[in-house]
């Protein structure tokens, strides 16, 4: 795997300046200039000769206010932070590429899919919803999976999610929903967590939103990382072509590592292992060179399917089976660059769903259009100008003029005497003109009707894809599903709340309102609630909407926890990483100390992490590699036994050497061993333990007997 590069930073901290000294007040030595590097200046150029000691009357007198170094550092320090986002405030984001497959000049105009194998520079934030910025990446939350692709014809963004549906109809909802699950207003929690009164109370209130519910309660909402989840627009868009013929069209990103989601109690131990698990998961991803990739697929369909289909298309809370309507993969994006600094690039990026390019179009999704007006307002507030689009992270990649002038911080001025059009000033001074043959169009749609405030008829049916989704699931998905309905409502105080709930659910399945009733120890199943439309029944399953049942291709992009002790076997231990190399996956040692430890063949390793520091919730598959006495000393660490412990109860692979025998002695584990666990003695045997590893879990061992 090629190492990634990055290219020089545009912005540099660095001047050429001699090299120098620094001393403090009693010639004591601070700080040493590298030979040729910078010197320390102020934000005018001015170089500082001491940035340790600020000026004084007297050695232990008062400050003196003409300290102009010390007042521009504070001044500047104290204005760092721009608001957080609103919404998606905790994400991360990367560099890459759209390539295109085949040029699509059918269908659309955009420039981005006119020929093959183009590649257009893209930009990628990903998020959870709820969570302040310093909030935990494992909380269970939908995924914010933002795209901005830098196309010829200007920038196009597809803010889209990791769940293909939402919580709401219509765009007046969003602060109610939002304001519903972030931390109650009193009290200020709890944080990024739905599982609290007044997001139940809400959504139990507004049962559009059961759909988004089922996934929200699915393993879906705790992806393994960023780089195992899909992506969605959601919303139903316009592709128009060159004659001005319109197709509706769902995007769809299709992870070329697979999908994987962790289990509901490895998010909680991950939060206080690494609450950056998936942020340090996509920067190391690339950093190592193995490029996370997903391909574009569409769903196109005309006004004849929208018409025959069971649901509105204009409803963002429904989706279109892949069975009913295939997916076409056009193009593949690649994340090959992590930033050069944060803030600049994802903390400032700006995504706006109106951003859109000629050959792409609105429907009169209400959402949608909703959006359409917060995006821009939002980074208005956010970023503080009209300006933001000068930043290089949101500025096109294309070339861009137009009369728009002044305001905070422009960093692109026009010069010259036009500021206006038309305008009779002669050659360049005229300034740019319109392109009617190149120019974005809108689709001339027909709009006509009286103008009501309501909720069209023909989204009322809240309930028939909500059970759709959960019988397309497997069983084990449909267990990790009520599960997570019982976690979350046993954390709400009303018990009218939880029953309003178990009422909605009973349109979605008695099976599934009676498991949640029992988990939350109701003795009776309250009424189901009342439904405008009926259920429909008849929808078929949909295989595409589980993960498990499209299992990856490859343990590629996977990571193995190797817990080794001194006097280990080196040939075991080399055996094993090589498998795992040449499965495409990665690992980490964990010894009982940092410094690593000392095989039998006297090599010494370094060790990733210290045992504990390294829980095995962090790792796909775990070994343990041991000698005799290591074992024995493991036995007596619960660090060790926690390993080992959470690694069984996750339904983990675990291959070991005969050393660990009395590490499964000292945690009970040795009669609990079934065909998860893999001896890693003889020759094939790490080859075979990492082909068994492929199947990423022993699922066997979490399935509940029956009758349990
Ligand atoms: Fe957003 N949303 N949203 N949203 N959204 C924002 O814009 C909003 C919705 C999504 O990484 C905000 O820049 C309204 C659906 C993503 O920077 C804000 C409605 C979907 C991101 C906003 C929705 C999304 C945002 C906050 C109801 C999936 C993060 C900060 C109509 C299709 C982008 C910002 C990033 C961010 C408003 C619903 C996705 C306030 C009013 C549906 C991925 O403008």
């Amino acid at each position: 795997m090629a190492a990634s590069r990055k290219p020089a930073s545009p912005s540099t901290r660095a001047q050429s300046n001699a090299p120098k000294e620094q001393t403090g007040e009693g010639g004591e030595l601070h700080q040493l200039a590298a030979p040729g590097g910078p010197v320390l200046t102020t934000q005018q150029g001015v170089p500082v000769s001491d940035d340790q000691n600020s000026l004084r009357i007297g050695e232990r007198g008062p400050l003196a206010m003409e300290d102009a170094h010390f007042r521009e550092k504070i001044f500047h320090f104290d204005h760092e932070r721009i608001p957080e986002r609103v919404v998606h405030a905790r994400g991360y984001g990367a560099h890459g590429y759209f390539e295109n497959y085949a040029p699509l000049t059918d269908i659309t105009s955009a420039d981005i899919f006119q020929r093959a194998g183009e590649r257009t520079p893209a930009f990628v934030r990903f998020s959870t919803v709820a969570g302040s910025k310093g909030s935990s990446d494992l909380a269970r939350d939908v995924r914010g999976f933002a795209v901005k692709l830098y196309t010829k014809e200007g920038n196009w963004d597809i803010v889209g999610n990791n769940i293909p549906v939402f919580f709401i109809q219509d765009a007046i909802k969003f602060p109610d929903v939002i304001h519903s699950v972030k931390p109650e207003p009193d009290r200020e929690f709890p944080q990024a967590q739905s599982a609290h009164d007044n997001f139940w109370d809400f959504v139990s209130l507004t049962p559009e939103s059961t759909h988004m519910l089922m996934w929200v309660m699915s393993d879906r909402a705790i992806p393994r990382s960023f780089r195992f989840m899909e992506g969605f627009g959601v919303h139903t868009f316009r592709f128009v072509n060159d004659r001005g013929e319109s197709h509706f069209v769902k995007f769809h990103w299709k992870p070329k590592q697979g999908m994987q989601s962790v289990l509901w109690d490895e998010a909680v131990k991950i939060n206080g292992a690494d609450p950056d698990f998936h942020r340090r998961d996509l920067w190391n991803s690339i950093e190592q060179g193995d490029f996370p990739e997903w391909e574009l697929g569409v769903q196109v369909f005309d006004d004849a399917f929208a018409d025959s289909f069971d649901f509105d298309v204009l409803d963002p809370t429904k989706l279109i089976p892949e069975e009913v309507l295939p997916i076409t993969r056009i193009g593949r994006l690649v994340l090959d660059r992590t930033v050069d600094n944060f803030f600049a690039e994802t903390e400032q990026v700006a995504f706006c769903t109106q951003n859109i390019v000629r050959g792409v179009d609105f429907t009169n999704d209400p959402l949608l259009q909703g959006r359409n007006f917060s995006y821009l307002d939002t980074q208005l507030k956010r970023l503080g100008s009209p300006n933001f689009t000068h930043l290089p992270v949101n500025a096109p990649k294309c070339p861009f003029a137009n009369f728009q002038q002044d305001g905070h911080m422009a960093l692109v001025n026009p010069v010259g005497r036009a500021n206006y059009e038309p305008n009779s000033w002669p050659g360049d001074q005229r300034g740019p003109r319109e392109d009617p043959a190149r120019g974005f169009q809108s689709f001339p749609a027909e709009e006509v009707g009286a103008k009501p405030r309501l909720r069209a008829s023909s989204f009322a049916d809240h309930y028939s894809q909500a059970r759709m989704f959960f019988r397309s699931q497997q069983p084990i998905e449909q267990q990790h599903i009520v599960e997570a309905f019982v976690f979350e409502l046993s954390k709400v105080e009303s018990p009218a709340i939880r029953e309003r709930m178990v009422g909605n659910l009973r349109n979605v399945g008695d099976d599934v309102a009676q498991l949640v009733a029992d988990g939350l120890g109701m003795t009776t199943l309250p009424p189901a609630s009342p439904t405008t439309v009926e259920i429909n029944d008849s929808l078929a399953e949909s295989p595409a909407l589980s993960i498990l049942a499209n299992p990856p291709e490859s343990l590629a992009g996977r990571k193995f926890g190797i817990l080794v002790t001194d006097g280990a076997s080196a040939a075991q231990l080399n055996a094993l990483t090589a498998a795992i190399h040449d499965a495409g996956a990665i690992f980490e040692l964990i010894a009982p100390k940092i410094g690593g430890a000392t095989l039998d063949d006297a090599t010494q390793v370094a060790a990733t992490q210290k045992l504990g520091g390294g829980p095995s919730v962090l790792y796909d598959a775990v070994a343990i590699i041991a000698s005799k006495l290591g074992g024995q000393q493991l036995a007596a660490q619960p660090a060790a036994k926690d390993f080992v412990n959470d690694a069984h109860a996750h339904g983990k692979f675990i291959g070991y050497t005969p050393g660990a025998q009395p590490l499964f002695d000292a945690t009970g584990l040795t009669a609990l061993m079934d065909a998860g666990y893999v001896s890693l003695g003889g020759k094939a045997a790490p080859k075979s333990f990492v082909r068994t590893c492929a199947a990423l879990r022993f699922w066997a061992r979490l399935v509940p007997p029956a009758g349990a």
